[in-house]
């Protein structure tokens, strides 16, 4: 898979509560695209990310642990910008919610632009994969995406849509000429981004309508589960009820757990399956990327839960 986006730095706090009386925070790499990336890369496959960070210690940081999770960070650039970073803000004021506070304003990352998008590179991949993330944060970084997307027909896009960076109306548009432009084969997306894009957050209802846009949506629905659209029909995996931590990043497990467990060959209903869990795994830690399962401790999970 090839990825395009923006790599950030993560501050989680330690505490639940307004960040006003939070004092101390944990770093982790996160950035949805990266999130995916690692995902995939737990599940076996190759994942090469197209971006860029700043030259400074959280740029190297963040290159550094991409590649020690076996992502390949050979085309991600360094800038004279600084490295992106947000703070989560959890349980506060709602209970099991957690907050993205972004300092990312003319980032490293958001400097993205259609000449780091390495033809060839794009033409060879099996899957080229972003996200409404990338789309928000600047007008290059935007059209890298549809650079990208125009190079390759196997595309996979998370509308991941985050109400700071843009309006509902922008994103709506973007993502809709986007879908339009770059029909795609795997949609990920959940109820709320559905109802901005559609007009419609039945899952069933929206998920008709995205289909003239993909060939394979995954619909969220946070605890409860996913449902998957496709040639086949429907098909519905419930969620697990866990102690959670911290939600962030939880969306991205699933959707790169199941693209790398589809592009293996799985069902995409037991690839759905999978993702589910490492979803769960993922809301029950601080940090994106750590508790991503492999295949080992994927089927660990579900022998023990039976299902
Ligand atoms: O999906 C999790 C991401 O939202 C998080 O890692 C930060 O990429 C991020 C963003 O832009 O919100």
């Amino acid at each position: 898979m090839v990825t395009l986006g923006e790599i950030l730095i993560e501050l989680n706090a330690v505490t639940s509560g307004p960040l006003r009386h939070v004092n101390y925070f944990e770093k982790h790499v996160a950035g949805s695209e990266a999130n995916y990336c690692v995902a995939f890369v737990r599940l076996g496959n190759n994942c090469v990310y197209i971006g860029r960070v700043g030259r400074d210690e959280f740029g190297h940081n963040a290159i550094e642990w991409l590649r020690g999770k076996g992502v390949n960070v050979d085309h991600v650039k360094f800038d004279d910008n600084p490295t992106g970073i947000f703070f989560v803000q959890r349980d506060y004021p709602v209970p099991l919610h957690s907050e993205s506070i972004y300092y990312r304003k003319g980032s490293a990352g958001s400097r993205l632009s259609p000449e780091d998008v390495d033809e060839n590179l794009v033409r060879g991949g099996d899957l080229v994969h972003s996200t409404g993330i990338t789309l928000a944060i600047s007008s290059s970084a935007r059209d890298s995406v549809f650079k990208a997307f125009s190079l390759n027909g196997n595309r996979s896009f998370d509308t991941n849509i985050r109400l700071k960076l843009w309006t509902p109306e922008e994103a709506r548009t973007t993502i809709m000429k986007l879908l339009k432009d770059y029909p795609v084969k795997y949609l990920i997306t959940d109820v709320d981004d559905s109802r901005i894009l559609v007009g419609e957050s039945d899952p069933d209802r929206a998920s008709a309508i995205l289909r003239e846009y993909a060939e394979v949506v995954v619909m969220k629905q946070g605890p409860k589960g996913a449902s998957l659209y496709h040639d086949g029909g429907k098909y519905f995996s419930p969620g697990y009820s866990v102690p959670v931590e911290d939600v962030t990043g939880a969306g991205d497990a699933l959707g790169g757990t199941f693209l790398s467990l589809v592009m293996s060959g799985f069902s995409m209903e037991k690839a759905l399956d999978y993702a589910i869990v490492s979803s769960t795994l993922n809301v029950m830690i601080r940090g994106d990327q750590e508790n991503l399962p492999g295949l080992s401790e994927i089927e660990a999970f579900l022998k023990e839960m039976d299902k």
